[in-house]
């Protein structure tokens, strides 16, 4: 199998993650690929040319990163997604808000990066207001998803991880105590601690 993936990307951290929890690190070739600017490899196998995107032997290509880590939880065996019923809709919501997390912070450092003359003030200021609901609400779920391992706390755990890389002057720690003391336990996951991405 073959991962795009980058450094940077908190959903393809989620995936690589995974592969790692799962055991099936070593059967993965990792290549590292920037999507804004790849015009081939990336954009033939998958027409969103987006990161992860994840090359099967057959060929056959997977996305996106909840498509990608359900398959690797499938063939390595895992648990990460637990069986339908409350527990997986639990999960599967968990990483959902994640994810969705990660789309704002991704939207609002995009934007910050256009041309001044271009910006929409109004548009971070959305991203940023859903980004601190996001952290709010996980900030009152934290006691629920803080047992066992799930999709759902991988997810999060990149999301918060994308964060402090991103927009550490954010302090998303500040008044949700519940959520950083579940990070701290979380971070020191070796899959989490072996997919760091460089200092920017
Ligand atoms: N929903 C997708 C999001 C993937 C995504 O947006 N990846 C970014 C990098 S963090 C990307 O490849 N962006 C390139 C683009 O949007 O053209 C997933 O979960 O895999």
């Amino acid at each position: 199998m073959k991962l795009y993936f980058s450094h940077a990307s908190p959903y393809a951290r989620k995936v690589r993650m995974t592969a790692i929890e799962v055991g099936l690190l070593d059967q993965t070739t990792l290549e590292v690929t920037d999507a804004w600017s790849a015009t081939e490899g990336l954009p033939d196998d998958n027409p969103l040319c987006k990161v992860p995107t994840l090359v099967l032997d057959d060929g056959t290509a997977l996305f996106d990163s909840p498509v990608i880590c359900e398959y690797l939880d499938h063939l390595g065996g895992g648990s990460l997604f637990p069986p339908a019923g409350p527990a997986r809709w639990r999960a599967l919501r968990l990483q959902a808000l994640a994810d969705g997390l990660c789309d704002a912070a991704v939207a609002r450092r995009l934007e910050t990066m256009r041309p001044e003359t271009l910006r929409s003030e109004a548009w971070i200021a959305r991203q940023t207001t859903a980004m601190v609901r996001a952290c709010d609400a996980l900030e009152s779920w934290a006691g629920d998803f803080s047992g066992s391992v799930t999709i759902g706390g991988l997810a999060v755990a990149t999301a918060l991880g994308y964060l402090d890389l991103r927009f550490a002057g954010d302090n998303w720690r500040a008044g949700r105590p519940g959520l950083a003391a579940w990070f701290d336990e979380a971070a020191k996951r070796p899959s989490f601690q072996t997919t760091k991405p460089p200092a920017p």
